[in-house]
């Protein structure tokens, strides 16, 4: 399988995290965002939405990372990261949602304002920067308050689960995330960085 992927993407870490945790060998295709490449024709022609990460498995191509992950995760045959029990999918797909519909478009906004911006010699935009904290709180206090007394997302091991909603978090320094208070989502994003594949997955610029 080969998987076209940026470095710097928190979407396509996510995916690479849980292959490598899993072992599954997918031949790496670099998309070059810094030169926009996922903008070009060909590229186009393949995942028609411009971005990375996408998958191709023969003449099957699939984009969107959590629907990736549940993919190859489910072709390797190993069962620790996505369970069979249909409730125990339903509760991992249900976080993997909410990280996207919910959390994720306010950690997006903090990251291009507080850290893409002034990479590019600009200004972050003091409105959107508020509108997102505000948002980021209502749904960080809702993940924060789950992983009280928890060590993991939706059971007690580590799952898709977590790999997906603390890809949201990677870039949470440079894009001035305020985390103070959530000291559970904290301890738990300790615990992801014991993860070897979690931690050589690290986006890099
Ligand atoms: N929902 C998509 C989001 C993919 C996405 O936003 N990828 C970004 C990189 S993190 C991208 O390729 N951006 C290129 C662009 O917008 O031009 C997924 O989860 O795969």
């Amino acid at each position: 399988m080969k998987l076209y992927y940026h470095p710097a993407s928190p979407n396509a870490r996510r995916v690479i995290a849980v292959a490598e945790h899993l072992r599954i060998p997918l031949e790496m295709k670099l998309v070059d965002m810094f030169k926009g490449e996922q903008d070009q024709p060909e590229y186009l022609r393949l995942n028609p939405n411009g971005m990375v990460p996408l998958l191709e498995d023969g003449d099957f191509r699939l984009f969107e990372s959590n629907a990736i992950m549940q993919y190859i995760a489910e072709k390797s045959g190993d069962t620790s990261l996505w369970p069979k029990e249909l409730k125990a999918r339903a509760d991992i797909t249900r976080w993997q949602f909410w990280a996207v519909a919910h959390l994720g478009p306010q950690t997006s906004k903090m990251v291009v304002e507080n850290m893409f911006k002034p990479f590019r010699g600009g200004q972050p935009d003091a409105a959107v920067v508020k509108d997102a904290e505000e948002s980021f709180h209502f749904f960080a206090a809702i993940l924060n308050h789950h992983l009280e007394g928890r060590a993991w997302l939706t059971g007690v091991d580590v799952t898709l689960a977590d790999f997906s909603v603390a890809t949201h978090f990677s870039y949470a320094i440079p894009g001035k995330f305020p985390m103070q208070e959530y000291k559970h989502i904290r301890a738990w994003l300790d615990r992801m960085d014991q993860i070897d594949a979690w931690k050589k997955s690290a986006p890099r610029m």
